[in-house]
């Protein structure tokens, strides 16, 4: 078969793109990114937080050639989550049930995790679909190609990647909104040896749409966006929840409110997402995902923890970071009945879940007007404690309930 001409091969990959599921696909020349320097200084501000790996691959992220020798082209895409069931169903199948106060069907207090992991691991699905289209196109040609898929952990920056590929615009909170399709889109790219046609975006085109909205910048509850287009990591509850392996700032747990792994607010909010289309059937939200029973997740062994988190994005976090954030959501929409279970985290083998635990039961002695009770669980665990951290927390919880009485 005669070697196809670049804008044949651009729509020989669309076509199988479309077939394949996936929700957009553009095409950009792999060259240098000339916006490295803004990555560059976001790092040096610190914005990065302890995300080293970000820093010490940086000089790649600056020229994607490095990833692949003799590529060509870079085939970005873009995979919808966008999965919101509307609420008479999720009654009809019996889960994700919630009350203005975050309860469950049975009256528990609930948490949240994003979206985009709720499903199956976006990885693994975006990854298996890449490979699906290289081969499709590798099959039309009648001849093997050269080609790398990536998602998420190459060095590569991705937003930049898709925006250059004509995916979509950069947009105040950060993310790459797909004009139709919305924000809650996960990113993918192939570099490939083969020429495609690009079709590079107009200034007009990659112009951010936002206007005078501020819609994100004012509803992250951390107030994470040092300004438009902005993000300081280590105020995102995203970092905190899933990247940060260590005690959570005090300053910030109140304001994590019941997000366990992962936030969308900024998503939620922005009004690109309120057509958000029917995303990928893979990235589907199991059931047990969907507005979840604190204490139940707090309970999960070993084992179960294990199951919980396979063939999903949850993989990204252990067990005591899971416990932590439990912990902080408990502290922050828990009523008493959550005392039992953060009584058992207080004798956690873990510290870091421990330090929580006594914040946690703190904060509900204060909220609840409930310190006698709280004081007295915190009493018990004082003279044992041996980690001088958890004696810390203790002590400052024991401190923000002494001027509460149980009512
Ligand atoms: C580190 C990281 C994080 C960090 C930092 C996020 C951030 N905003 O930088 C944390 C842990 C906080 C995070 C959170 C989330 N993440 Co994340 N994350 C990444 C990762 C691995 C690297 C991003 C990075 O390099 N950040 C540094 C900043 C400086 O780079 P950047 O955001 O790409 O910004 C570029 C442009 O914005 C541009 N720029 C800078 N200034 C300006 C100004 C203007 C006017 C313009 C137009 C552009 C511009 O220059 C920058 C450098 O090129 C990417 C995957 C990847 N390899 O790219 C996923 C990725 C960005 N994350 C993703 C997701 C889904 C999320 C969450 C939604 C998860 C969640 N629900 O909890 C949140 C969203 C929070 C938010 N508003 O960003 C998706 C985003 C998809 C999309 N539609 O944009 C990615 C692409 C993963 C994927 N493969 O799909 N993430
Ligand atoms: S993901 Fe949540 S915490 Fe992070 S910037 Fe967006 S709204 Fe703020
Ligand atoms: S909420 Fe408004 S400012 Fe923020 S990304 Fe969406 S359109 Fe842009």
């Amino acid at each position: 078969m005669p070697e196809l001409e670049p804008v044949e091969i651009a729509l020989l990959f669309r076509r199988e793109a479309e077939k394949i599921g996936f929700s957009r696909i553009g095409f950009s020349p792999i060259e240098p990114i000339a916006r490295h320097r803004l990555f560059q200084s976001w790092l040096e501000r610190g914005y990065g937080a302890d995300m080293n790996y970000l820093g010490d691959q940086s000089d790649h992220r600056a020229d994607p050639r490095r990833l692949l020798e003799g590529a060509k082209t870079l085939v970005a895409v873009a995979l919808s989550y966008a999965h919101d069931p509307p609420a008479e169903k999720l009654s009809i199948i019996g889960c994700g049930v919630r009350d203005a106060v975050g309860r469950d069907a049975q009256g528990r207090v609930t948490g949240k995790i994003a979206r985009y992991a709720r499903g199956d691991d976006y990885h693994v699905v975006l990854k298996e679909k890449l490979h699906a289209l290289a081969r499709a196109v590798s099959t039309s040609l009648g001849r093997p190609i050269v080609y790398r898929a990536c998602v998420d952990t190459a060095a590569l920056l991705e937003r930049e990647a898709a925006q250059k590929s004509g995916l979509g615009f950069i947009a105040k909170n950060t993310m790459l909104i797909a004009p139709g399709v919305g924000s809650y889109v996960v990113l993918g790219e192939l570099l490939t040896d083969l020429e495609c046609a690009f079709e590079t975006p107009t200034e007009k085109q990659n112009e951010t749409r936002c206007g005078q909205c501020r819609s994100c910048l004012d509803a992250c509850p951390t107030g994470a966006f040092v300004d438009a287009y902005t993000l300081d990591a280590r105020r995102c509850i995203a970092y905190l929840t899933i990247e940060h392996t260590g005690p959570i700032p005090r300053e910030l747990r109140s304001l994590i409110g019941d997000r366990i792994f992962g936030c969308d607010i900024c998503q939620e909010v922005c009004p690109f997402n309120a057509s958000a289309k029917t995303g990928a059937p893979e990235l589907a939200p199991r059931p047990r995902n969907v507005n979840p029973a604190l204490e139940d997740l707090l309970a999960l062994g070993a084992a179960q923890f294990r199951k919980w988190q396979r063939g999903s994005a949850l993989r990204r976090i252990h067990r005591p970071q899971l416990q932590r954030n439990v912990c902080v959501a408990l502290g922050n929409v828990g009523d008493a009945s959550s005392l039992a279970a953060l009584g058992v985290a207080l004798e956690s083998k873990y510290p870091l879940v421990r330090m929580h635990a006594a914040w946690a039961i703190g904060e509900l002695g204060r909220r609840l007007k409930m310190a006698e009770t709280t004081a007295a669980i915190l009493r018990a665990r004082r003279p044992i404690e041996e980690d001088e951290e958890v004696k810390a927390e203790i002590a400052l919880a024991q401190a923000s309930n002494a001027s509460v009485g149980d009512v």
